[in-house]
């Protein structure tokens, strides 16, 4: 890199590091300027309001969180990269409704989120933003450098839009004008002190698609997502019993939930290309609307073995093994019966208490045994 007299340094600066991040596999790059989080009171009040749910770590976290001096001591410039997943030139579907999900489970059929069909995006920007983060600290010796995906107690989504990734969505997702919000965020935080980007205005207008699709209300105000009544929140962070009065909403989702993306306009395909954004995260086959019984099977057998370096781990298998089951119960397709008393005598059903209860709720679901 060429550094240049100190009056061009800042902006041919900025720009050649903003060449170096997307060299170095992103799709997007901004800067802002480290400290304070510039919106800090909105995740003070989304805890008070206890919409973490059982995600203790927000809490026990939030120093760090509010500040990027607690993990990278005289931290100047946050570096925001943005990794797309899927754009809008991609065919693959989410359900977009509460009714599509339903659709699903009724036809035996799972939906994994978007997000979670390939790699673990954990690994892939992990690994490149690692490697930048040494092609940094090369180049300026003096400097700190440390980057995070979700690793380190910073709020990704908020420092992403004060470096002009985009603008934060009633669906309190973060929004690129030209290709929508299926990215995935990374920071490196630095030591090294760079003019800060202009912010992305705010597109969602008058529009509340996201809002009124959500199965469940967990959107209840624009912007605000109680987490408790996520569909995402139940099939990946809980790993307790789903709350009664939210399974049948969610249908076939095994992992995850889409909807309030799907609807949002600027995710609308524009064209069906078919290429995956990054060949690094491209959907594995096995992932795209797994056939529930053969999803169950596989569960029991080996969780880990089904889900090799991939997102889908979080839920754990119990979790999983959870989230099959109510699909199950919510498929009301009869023929499950035979298999989920097959599953029945599994050791996972012994040890698990919210396992068993979730193969109870489905067998209930799916009706009386027929006498022979
Ligand atoms: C906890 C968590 C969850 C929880 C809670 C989600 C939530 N909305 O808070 C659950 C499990 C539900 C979840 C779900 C999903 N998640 Co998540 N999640 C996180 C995590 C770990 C922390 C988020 C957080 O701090 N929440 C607390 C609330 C208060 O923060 P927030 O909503 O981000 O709001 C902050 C800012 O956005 C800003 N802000 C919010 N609203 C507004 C409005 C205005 C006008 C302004 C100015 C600012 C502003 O202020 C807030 C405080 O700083 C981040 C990774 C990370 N370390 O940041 C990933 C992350 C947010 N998740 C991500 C993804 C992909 C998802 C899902 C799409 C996965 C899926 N398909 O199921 C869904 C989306 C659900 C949704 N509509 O938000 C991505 C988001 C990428 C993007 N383009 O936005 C992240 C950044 C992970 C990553 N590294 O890429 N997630
Ligand atoms: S992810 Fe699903 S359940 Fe959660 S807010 Fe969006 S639409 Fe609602
Ligand atoms: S669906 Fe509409 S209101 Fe919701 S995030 Fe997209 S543009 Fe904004």
């Amino acid at each position: 890199m060429n550094v240049q007299t100190p009056i061009l340094r800042g902006a041919a600066l900025r720009e050649d590091l903003r060449a170096w991040v997307l060299a170095a596999g992103f799709h997007r790059a901004g800067f802002a300027r480290a400290g304070r989080v510039p919106d800090a009171e909105r995740l003070s009040a989304w805890l008070a309001d206890g919409f973490a749910g059982l995600m203790d770590y927000m809490a026990r976290t939030l120093e760090s969180r509010l500040d990027t001096n607690r993990v990278l001591p005289g931290a100047r410039t946050v570096i925001a990269a943005a990794l797309f997943y899927r754009r809008r030139g991609e065919p693959v579907r989410s359900a977009a409704s509460a009714g599509e999900a339903q659709a699903l489970a009724r036809a035996g059929r799972g939906e994994i989120a978007s997000y979670a069909r390939g790699r673990d995006y954990h690994a892939v920007m992990t690994k490149r933003l690692r490697k930048l983060a040494a092609a940094l600290r090369r180049e300026f010796p003096g400097e700190s450098f440390r980057p995070a995906v979700d690793t380190a107690p910073v709020l990704e989504r908020s420092w992403a839009r004060a470096a002009g990734l985009g603008w934060i969505g009633k669906n309190a997702c973060l929004i690129d004008l030209a290709e929508g919000s299926h990215f995935f965020i990374g920071v490196i935080l630095t030591t090294l002190e760079l003019a800060p980007d202009a912010l992305a205005a705010d597109r969602c207008g008058t529009c509340r698609k996201c809002l009124d699709a959500c199965p469940t209300g967990a959107l209840v105000a624009p912007y605000r997502l109680d987490a408790r009544r996520c569909l995402s929140y139940q099939t990946i962070e809980n790993r307790g019993r789903a709350p009664e009065a939210l399974r049948p909403a969610l249908g076939g989702l095994v992992f995850g939930c889409d909807i309030c993306q799907e609807v949002c306009p600027y995710n609308r395909p524009r064209e069906e290309s078919g290429e995956a954004a990054d060949p690094a995260l491209a959907p594995r086959p096995e992932n795209l609307l797994p056939e529930l019984g053969v999803l169950l099977r596989q569960t029991l057998k080996d969780f880990k073995g089904r889900f090799p370096a991939s997102a889908v781990r979080r839920a754990r298998a119990a979790g999983f093994l959870r989230n099959v089951l109510l699909a199950i119960g919510n498929s009301g397709r009869p023929e499950y019966r035979p298999l989920l008393s097959e599953a029945a005598a599994h050791p996972a059903f012994l040890e698990d208490p919210v396992a068993a209860e979730a193969l109870a709720w489905a067998e209930e679901c799916l009706g009386p045994k027929i006498s022979q």
